[in-house]
Formats: structure tokens, C-alpha cells, sequence
């Protein structure tokens, strides 16, 4: 199957799940509305479609992975909200469309981020006391820890603190690999998990995430140095502006495209002994995205 059609697959499930889930009666309505408004506001699901390729690259079936596809996008999503909040990033504009605040108010937006924050633990919990291997316990485990005051919460508190600061390669390297790679492992892993893997397939599988994730954030500041705003579907500019601490402020921006191009390739050779092509055309797609 080619990668467009697998990959065409998994974000109609993706997408599918997260309406069903978010149109469970039992939400607050106008929050499930704010909550759905960002959730489905097209962006590339990139973390469950690495979740879902996981698992069917461990020999799962789509449907106990499922759950926690769904739920890692909703965390993604949680952690966009709060960070274009007027406290954090501030942004106006994201995937295209008026940030969540400026829509439905910042407490209201600060609501829908806890909310699809807390769902997608529910969500996992619910599988996990469903499945009695306990394969849906360690992946929402792993979630968990990555998305949390080890992993995503803890590289963003150091992104706060690195502004104006004296570039530093640990901190932009603490920065990267929890902000934004942490989330991407978590995927790896958890679909992996779902699926069955062996330790082996699971070391290669973070090593994946691990270098993809760094890959994915040098392009992140290259495109918000290079790149259009239209096509991206929010604002760019502002890293050089607010002084953060990114690749291309540390290394160059032609040192940080080698880099970037090196990262791939190594996200793409982790996986050589697997028949994993799906994922390493994501490597390779990912560092010639525009958007
Ligand atoms: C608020 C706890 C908390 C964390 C925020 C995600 C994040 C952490 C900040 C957003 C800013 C940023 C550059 C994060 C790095 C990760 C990244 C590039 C996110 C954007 O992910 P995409 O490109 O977005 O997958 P779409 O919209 O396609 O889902």
C-alpha cells in the first residue's frame, strides 16, 4: 500500500474517534464545542499516525490502538491551546485559524485544555480496564510520563526560561528532546506496545522518535525563520524576535539544515531491520515539510 493511502487511512480513524469521542453527551456543551474547535481544526496528526504505524509495524490490528491515538492528539491539541494563550506564546493564529482565546475567551480556552487533557487520560483508562494483558496500562503509562512534568511540561517550563538567556546547547537540547520529541517517542511506544513489540522493535522505535523529533523541531525553526505563514497557518518570525533559544540561533541556519537532514537519516536507518517504510518515508517527508 502506498504511504499516501496508509496514511490517508489513519487520519479518516483518527478523525473518526476523536468525533466520537468528543461528541459524547455527557460534555459540557459549550465546552465540547471549544474543545472540538481546536481538535478538529486539520492538523497532520502526526503523533497517532506514528502511534497507529507502531502498532501495525508490531502486528497489531487498528482498533485496540485506536483509543490511544485519539488520546494523544488530544494532548497535542491541549498543549497548543495553552500555549497561544496570551501567558505563554501568545499567538493568534494557529493551523490556520483564530488561536482557541480569541475565540471562545481565555478561561473558556484554558478549560478546553484541561478538558482534552483529562479525556484522553480517561480514555486510556477506560481501555486499560478493559485489557487484562495490561499492554493498554503501559501505553497509557508511557503517555503519560512523556507528556508530562518529565517529558512535554517539563521542556516547555525550560523554553520559558531560556528567553533572552545566553544560547546553550543542553538547554536548547532539554528544550527539543522533552518539548517536542517526548511526544513523539510516547506515540512510538505506545502504539508499539499496543501492537506487541519486543524490547528490540521498542529501542528502534524510540531511537526513531528520538531523532525524528529533533529533525521535526530544527524544521519547526526553520520555517519560522523561512517559512510562509499562509502555508503554515500561523505566525512566524517570532523566535528571532522574542530571542528563543533555537537551532538556527545556536548553530546557523545552514549548519542546522545538515543537521536536520542528519537527524532523518538516522530516525530513517534505526529502523532498517524492520519492514518499516511508512516511517521512513515520514522521516523523509517531514524534512521537506512547509507546513
Ligand atoms: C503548554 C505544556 C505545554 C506545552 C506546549 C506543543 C508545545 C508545547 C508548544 C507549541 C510550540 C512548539 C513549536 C512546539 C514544538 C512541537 C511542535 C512543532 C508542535 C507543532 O506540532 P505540529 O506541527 O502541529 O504537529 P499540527 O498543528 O500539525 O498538529
Amino acid at each position: 500500500m502506498s504511504y499516501e493511502t496508509t496514511l490517508g487511512r489513519y487520519i479518516l480513524a483518527v478523525d473518526d474517534a476523536i468525533k466520537k469521542y468528543l461528541s459524547d453527551a455527557r460534555i459540557h456543551p459549550p465546552l465540547a464545542s471549544a474543545m472540538e474547535y481546536s481538535a478538529m481544526a486539520g492538523g497532520k496528526r502526526l503523533r497517532p499516525c506514528l502511534l497507529l504505524a507502531a502498532n501495525e509495524l508490531a502486528g497489531g490490528a487498528i482498533e485496540a490502538a485506536l483509543p490511544f491515538a485519539a488520546a494523544i492528539e488530544m494532548i497535542h491539541t491541549y498543549s497548543l491551546i495553552h500555549d497561544d494563550l496570551p501567558a505563554m506564546d501568545d499567538d493568534s493564529l494557529r493551523r490556520g485559524k483564530p488561536t482557541n482565546h480569541v475565540v471562545y475567551g481565555e478561561g473558556m480556552a484554558v478549560l478546553a485544555g484541561d478538558g482534552l487533557l483529562n479525556y484522553a487520560m480517561q480514555i486510556m483508562l477506560s481501555a486499560a480496564l478493559e485489557d487484562e494483558s495490561r499492554k493498554a496500562l503501559r501505553a497509557a503509562s508511557e503517555i503519560a510520563e512523556r507528556a508530562g512534568v518529565w517529558g512535554m511540561i517539563a521542556g516547555q517550563a525550560e523554553d520559558l526560561l531560556a528567553v533572552n538567556r545566553e544560547p546553550n546547547e543542553k538547554a536548547l537540547y532539554y528544550i527539543h528532546t522533552h518539548k517536542t520529541a517526548d511526544m513523539l517517542v510516547a506515540a512510538l511506544r505506545a502504539g508499539g506496545i499496543i501492537g506487541g513489540a519486543d524490547d528490540a522493535l521498542l529501542s528502534a522505535l524510540t531511537v526513531y522518535g528520538e531523532k525524528l523529533g529533533l529533525a521535526f523541531q530544527i524544521q519547526d525553526d526553520l520555517l519560522d525563520l523561512y517559512g510562509n505563514a499562509a502555508s503554515l497557518g500561523k505566525s512566524t518570525g517570532k523566535d528571532e524576535k522574542e530571542n528563543k533559544l533555537t537551532f538556527p540561533a545556536l548553530f546557523g541556519a545552514e549548519r542546522s539544515m545538515t543537521m536536520q537532514g542528519q537527524y532523518c537519516r538516522e530516525a530513517a536507518d534505526a529502523l532498517s531491520a524492520y519492514d518499516s517504510q511508512f516511517l521512513a518515508t515520514m522521516a523523509y517527508r517531514l524534512s521537506k515539510r512547509e507546513s
